[in-house]
């Protein structure tokens, strides 16, 4: 388990999946899985930066002093969760542009990728769960080494999986 904290008979979450809606859950969740696949210990919170503003702010505020190193925030339609997330924190922000019923993710996607100067948000593919996921452990990798073996691990199983599939 990676962590962040000396007395690691207290385990600590190091990653933060936001989302703005329990609908985006779903989408979401593969993020969780492949964390917990590299044993990084994560945890998720359902927070809407136009229905919870206030509690949104305040939570990300309080998340890097609570040992958080890296946000994930997904959502859709008009998404500004991972903007509002970014705009008050210099924590890593990677966001998820989730697939709208309307506008199939287009909306989500322009919503959240076009961040003005100053202000990053990391974004990854529409419901792009899986390398927001991996994306922060290879960011995560950079200060914990045995993170690198994994993820080289991990790689070698998809190329064995394409190179299998070949006929
Ligand atoms: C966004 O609006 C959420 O991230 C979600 O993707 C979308 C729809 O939310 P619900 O109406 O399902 O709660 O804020």
């Amino acid at each position: 388990m990676i962590l962040l904290n000396t007395d690691k008979t207290v385990p600590l979450p190091i990653v933060a999946i936001m989302m703005g809606s329990t609908s985006d859950a779903d989408t979401m969740e593969p993020a969780r899985q492949i964390l917990k696949e590299f044993d990084v210990l994560c945890e998720m919170k359902v927070l809407s930066a136009h229905r919870t503003p206030e509690q949104t702010i305040s939570y990300v505020k309080a998340a890097k002093e609570r040992g958080i190193k890296i946000i994930i925030a997904g959502a859709g339609g008009a998404a500004h969760l991972p903007g509002i997330v970014a705009a008050v924190t210099t924590l890593p922000v990677i966001g998820i542009p989730i697939k709208s019923k309307y506008l199939n993710g287009l909306d989500s996607l322009l919503s959240i990728v076009q961040m003005p100067a100053g202000i990053p948000v990391a974004t990854v593919a529409i419901d792009g769960a899986v390398n927001a996921a991996l994306l922060a452990i290879e960011m995560l990798a950079l200060v914990f080494p045995e993170l690198n073996i994994k993820l080289e691990v991990y790689r070698k199983k998809l190329q064995e999986k394409v190179l299998k599939s070949s006929v």
